[in-house]
């Protein structure tokens, strides 16, 4: 196929580039650092992203679509299964991938080997990304990483800072093959509102929750009306239920007095009318599913 024109006679560059990494070493804020917005969930805690999220990037000479993907781990559940799946076939689906890995790193982890064992059967060019290198000197993890795979390019970045962003596009752009943009300039994500409304209500879940709750919380969306299809309250409805496991979780996520619950909601409400551009009604309910991160009708319903 032959490529858009631009004013210099170049082509575009079009394609996929997954991100690849264990959890927490900045995937889904080096997309949203690429993308100048909150297209992806970030938090310091580990499995924060569950499902190979397409968030897309343009310039005046591409258009990458970015997959951020869950962090691979050795999985302990049927969720993690599930989220490990969801990378490795993101991988397999990419025209080229970034391997993310921390400054700081000084040995190779069990996770990283997990990673490794992933990409070494991915044929597309793979590029090494040591990310976090405001916070530590990279040297060393260049070397610890830097002849684990024959990599087409090594790279040093601060997705925090936004440092070295555009050299990392610049080693991207000759992996891609050229070609016309998929999606209009003003999408961010390959997503539909209902889901991004789900991450955003999550994502407040794990800003708000300690230690292992919100690994044990699930969203669903229940209803989804748009002010179009609500004229007489404009505004956008949203009822959304917080799937726990137990009685205690269940607790813990509605608080003393449902004062929890109550922020959770009106911080998730401000975010999805920053987001939407419309008012916004929220009905949150929390409700106990046992064992749903190992119930496969379950994570199916949620699209996981
Ligand atoms: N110092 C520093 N911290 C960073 C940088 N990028 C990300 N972080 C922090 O690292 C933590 C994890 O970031 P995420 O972007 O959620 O990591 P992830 O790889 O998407 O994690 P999973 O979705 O769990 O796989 C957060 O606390 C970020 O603020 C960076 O460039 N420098
Ligand atoms: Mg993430």
């Amino acid at each position: 196929m032959s490529g858009e024109r631009q004013g210099d006679g170049a082509a575009m560059r079009c394609g996929v580039v997954a991100l690849a990494g264990r959890p927490n070493v900045g995937k889904s804020s080096l997309v949203n650092a690429l993308l100048r917005a909150r297209a992806a969930i970030v938090s310091p805690k580990p499995q924060t992203t569950r499902n190979a999220i397409r968030c897309i990037y343009n310039d005046e000479r591409a258009q990458i679509v970015f997959t951020d993907t869950p962090g691979l781990h050795r999985p302990r559940d049927r969720l993690g299964r599930s989220l490990t799946d969801a990378a490795e076939d993101a991988f397999a689906e990419a025209d080229a991938v970034c391997w993310l890995v921390e400054a700081g790193d000084r040995r190779l982890r069990d996770e990283d080997a997990e990673v490794l064992r992933a990409l070494s059967v991915v044929s597309r060019p793979i590029v090494l990304v040591v990310n976090k290198a405001d916070a530590h000197d990279p040297g060393g993890a260049l070397e610890l990483y830097g002849s684990r795979l024959p990599f087409a390019g090594r790279i040093a970045v601060s997705a925090r800072r936004g440092r070295n962003l555009d050299a990392l596009i610049d080693l991207l752009l000759p992996l891609l093959p050229e070609g016309t943009p998929w999606y209009d300039p003003d999408i961010l994500i390959d997503g539909t509102e209902r889901f991004m409304a789900s991450e955003v209500i999550r994502g407040r879940v794990l800003a708000l929750l300690r230690d292992e709750v919100p690994h044990c919380v699930a969203v669903e969306i229940d209803e989804y009306k748009s002010p179009e299809e609500y004229p007489e309250r404009k505004r956008l409805y949203i009822r959304a239920s917080l799937i726990v496991e137990t009685a205690g979780q269940k607790a813990i996520l509605i608080g003393a007095g449902g004062a929890m619950l109550k922020r959770i909601g009106e911080t998730a409400r401000l975010e999805l009318e920053e987001l939407t551009g419309h008012p916004v009604y929220l009905d949150l309910w929390v409700k106990v599913s046992p064992h749903w991160r190992q119930s496969e009708p379950v994570l199916r319903r949620l699209g996981l």
